[in-house]
């Protein structure tokens, strides 16, 4: 016996598009724009894109007729030669408006400073030969934001095949790769041994990269701990104690600048970031970067102190996850969201040399989706 109880009343034509009786026994609406556009006709099962331009219509699409058979509504068009065929099923799932499900929308785990035995960890070689590991991986990105890569090879080439089985090496305008070890004329406090506090990097991009690599080739150093902390169990927590100084830092858009010899780059970001649920996603922070120059000073005088609050709480032990990075480890990470750092170190103890690039959040999630949707393993 079919399950779709077939609509007992015809489809009721009005102006701009029609009503349908479906499942539920109620009358839905459909404009007819959207029916004509999405007609199954309208796609290149190739491509997968819409191959029917809509703008190409002379007047506007209006059903001069449409009649239920069995479980298809079907349509013909006033002033075309053409029938669109739905299955019923299909209106269904459009009856209540509703953006297509993603399975990588996944809810955020908090962690706080005790994490670093429970990292997610995975090895390169068994990722880079195994897809179902690989959507783990990314699963544990979406859902943490920090992961460790171990048994990487020590090699410029070995950090590329690890970005690129999330996505694109992602340059920015410093260019692709950035190498973290002192230098002789440092351009920024990351290639000098100095401490640095925790902060997301390239702040001054109008959209900072999304996933960090920090692969890790040597570290023989004294001192040089790294520090890392969960942007969102920090953001949470300020929401609740401080609700009018979160609200100051989610909404009002700060400058940032990064500024040498042949660049200069600014832009404006509000330190917490919110996704579309108004859940915190993340932040953009970096002391060293932050250019508060054209805020109005009254404004400054509640900003202000919600800011230094807000870096007092991100630097609590509560929060704050040290440790020391070991050669053949890769630190991956959402760049929007974990905040990191590192302690000084004595430069001449030994050698600490990083080799990092980024790759693009919406990428990953892409790589993500194309992993786990069905079938694919
Ligand atoms: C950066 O390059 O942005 C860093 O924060 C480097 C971190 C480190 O040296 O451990």
């Amino acid at each position: 016996m079919n399950v779709m109880t077939s609509p007992v009343v015809a489809p009721v034509l009005q102006n701009n598009g029609l009503r349908i009786a479906l499942s539920d026994g109620e009358s839905h609406y459909f404009n007819y724009h959207w029916l004509r556009d999405n007609c199954p006709s309208s796609f290149n099962s190739s491509t997968r894109e819409r191959s029917f331009d809509i703008f190409h219509l002379e007047t506007a699409p209006k059903a001069k007729t449409a009649e239920v058979t069995g479980d298809v509504l079907e349509i013909t068009w006033e002033a075309e030669d053409h029938v669109t065929s739905f299955p019923l099923s299909w209106l269904e799932a459009y009856k209540i408006p509703r953006r297509r499900p993603d399975p990588a929308d996944l809810s955020r785990e908090a962690w706080y400073g005790d994490h670093y035995p429970d990292v997610p960890r995975f090895s390169q070689p068994e990722l880079l030969g195994d897809p179902a590991l690989r959507a783990k991986w990314i699963e544990a990105m979406l859902v943490e934001g920090f992961t460790i890569i171990t048994d990487m090879p020590n090699s410029n080439e070995g950090l590329t095949e690890t970005a690129e089985m999330i996505g694109q090496v992602r340059p920015t305008f410093f260019g692709d790769y950035f190498d973290v070890k002192t230098h002789i004329n440092p351009t920024n406090t990351a290639y000098t041994a100095s401490a640095l506090e925790l902060h997301t990097d390239t702040p001054a991009e109008e959209h900072a990269p999304g996933m960090q690599f920090l692969h890790c080739r040597a570290n023989t150093v004294k001192g040089g701990y790294s520090l890392y902390a969960d942007g969102v169990a920090v953001a949470n927590d300020f929401r609740t104690r401080y609700p009018e100084g979160f609200k100051l830092l989610a909404e009002t858009k700060v400058p940032f600048f990064c500024e040498h010899d042949t660049y200069d780059m600014r832009s404006r970001q509000t330190v917490i970031e919110l996704d579309q649920y108004g859940d915190v996603s993340g932040l953009t922070i970096s002391q060293h970067m932050l250019d508060i120059s054209d805020l109005d000073q009254e404004l400054l005088d509640s900003w202000y102190p919600a800011f230094c609050r807000f870096g007092k709480m991100l630097q609590e032990e509560k929060y704050m996850m040290t440790f020391l990075m070991k050669a053949g480890e890769c630190m991956v990470f959402d760049n929007h969201r974990i905040v990191h750092g590192r302690a000084a170190y004595t430069a001449e103890s030994g050698e600490r040399y990083l080799r990092g690039c980024y790759t693009d959040r919406a990428e990953m999630r892409s790589t993500y989706r194309a992993l786990v949707s069905e079938g694919r393993f």
